[in-house]
């Protein structure tokens, strides 16, 4: 592993990812090292005092981090100082993670730090024996380093990219994808799926899916699993679920989906600053007119907010900088199954919306949505409702099939040239 380039890039916690706005504050950047930490103390021993020390990190700031860590994992304030307890008693729980049919997004996205000194902190409190993208080793080398890196069980696994159900696909030292995933997920404490390849099948699995990839949930079973999507995922929700795992030993609630709660417990359109335009019948009807200028709607240029579960507008990206809608495009639903055959077009507007009209909430769309799959997944797990959730979704017929604009008003979608798929129907 390159030890010196991962100080120099790792990793992605960062203290503004807070789950609702309007529940708990965003901790301004000028107010990090003081905030939240004189609220608890936490029994921490001088040698994770040290440690602190040589990551330039004061107990006071560290405090603060745990404490706000423990509000985005929707846990009781009680709660924040074993969270630090057990964070700086750690003993370097091992991690692999593997990456199958993937861009590597995923990889990049969780090396985005939010604070360079915490990232590198936290990463330090793990052991992260195998990564492709970030180790030195290759081929035979690379191998036994996982080989070693597996030899006891009891790790935990993190796995980026869809598995392809095709034999020759995605075949790394000579073994297929379904075969390696299940070696390791046997030695698993637990598992992450990381993205919406992993966790869906992403777009490996679009139409015409050519290697019929499947996502980690299709291929293990048995073990305590997470899926954490997106395309790539808010770095936040990766780091925060890890460390909740090193806080508890265990994952923590999801929904339906298998995704955590904490993260994908809102839609996109609960938290959206535009939402009150929405609200208003204030939409822009083309990227660079009035409307859009001044910061109206998106869903007339295709936004799929109000369908899709994620912490962006609160989270937001690049160390909480921005996010989607804020820079003026619409959420394309990269979090949720089957995105790139269920959303599209992505410049026309969402299927159905039309029927629950302009004073509908968020809630009554979404969870209309939901209802059905929540229903299935009780019966019969997360892969069957994953699937299910995908197909209602797909045989929902769109607006603009119908011939309908969306609602507000009679004007007709955005053109959605430059697009790329008809939208019918997922496989
Ligand atoms: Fe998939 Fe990860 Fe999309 Fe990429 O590697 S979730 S293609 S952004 O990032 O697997
Ligand atoms: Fe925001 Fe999109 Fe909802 Fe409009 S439709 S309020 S842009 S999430
Ligand atoms: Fe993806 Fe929508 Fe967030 S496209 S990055 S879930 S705003």
């Amino acid at each position: 592993m390159r030890e010196s380039t991962l100080a120099q890039r790792v990793v992605s916690l960062g203290f503004p990812f807070l789950r609702k706005a309007d529940a708990h504050p965003v901790l301004p950047a000028a107010q990090r090292d003081s905030a939240a930490s004189d609220v608890f103390d936490a029994d921490l021993s001088e040698g994770f005092l040290e440690t602190l020390r040589a990551h330039k990190v004061s107990r006071r700031r560290f405090l603060g981090y745990c404490a706000t860590l423990t509000a985005v994992l929707a846990l009781p304030p009680a709660l924040a100082p074993a969270v630090a307890e057990a964070l700086a008693a750690t003993s370097r729980p091992r991690v692999v993670w593997l990456e199958f049919q993937d861009c590597t997004g995923c990889t990049e996205s969780f090396l985005r730090s939010s604070d360079p000194d915490i990232g590198q902190l936290i990463l330090d409190l793990i052991s992260l024996d195998y990564q492709e993208t970030l180790m030195a080793a290759a081929g035979t080398q690379a191998e036994a380093a996982k080989a070693a890196a597996m030899a006891e069980p009891g790790y935990l696994l993190v796995v980026e990219g869809s598995i392809p159900g095709d034999v020759g696909a995605c075949t790394i030292g000579g073994r297929s994808a379904t075969d390696i995933l299940t070696a390791a997920a046997s030695g698993a404490a637990a598992i992450l799926a990381v993205g919406t390849c992993a966790t869906f099948g992403g777009i490996p699995k679009a139409r015409p899916n050519p290697t019929s990839a499947i996502s980690v949930s299709d291929v293990v079973a048995g073990k305590p699993l997470v899926n954490i999507s997106g395309c790539p995922p808010v770095p936040d929700n990766i780091t925060a679920t890890i460390v909740h795992f090193l806080s508890f030993g265990s994952l923590p609630a999801a929904d339906e989906l298998g995704r955590p709660l904490f993260a994908y417990g809102n839609r996109i359109h609960d938290a959206c600053e535009r939402r009150a335009h929405y609200d208003a019948g204030e939409f822009a009807l083309a990227f660079g007119d009035e409307g859009h200028a001044n910061g109206w709607c998106l869903y007339k240029l295709g936004c799929k907010g109000p369908d899709t579960f994620n912490s962006c507008p609160t989270t937001r990206w690049n160390s909480g900088t921005s996010w989607p809608v804020q820079a003026g495009h619409g959420c394309i639903g990269c979090s949720e199954p089957d995105f790139w055959d269920t959303m599209t077009p992505f410049y026309a507007t969402l299927p159905d919306v039309h029927d629950f009209g302009v004073e509908a909430t968020a809630n009554d769309i979404g969870l209309a949505v939901v209802a059905g799959t929540a229903a299935l997944f009780a019966a019969h797990g997360v892969g069957k409702a994953v699937q299910q959730h995908a197909a209602d979704r797909a045989a929902r017929k769109r607006p603009a099939d119908r011939g309908e604009g969306p609602p507000g008003s009679g004007d007709t979608p955005a053109d959605g040239s430059g697009d790329q798929t008809d939208g019918e129907a997922a496989q």
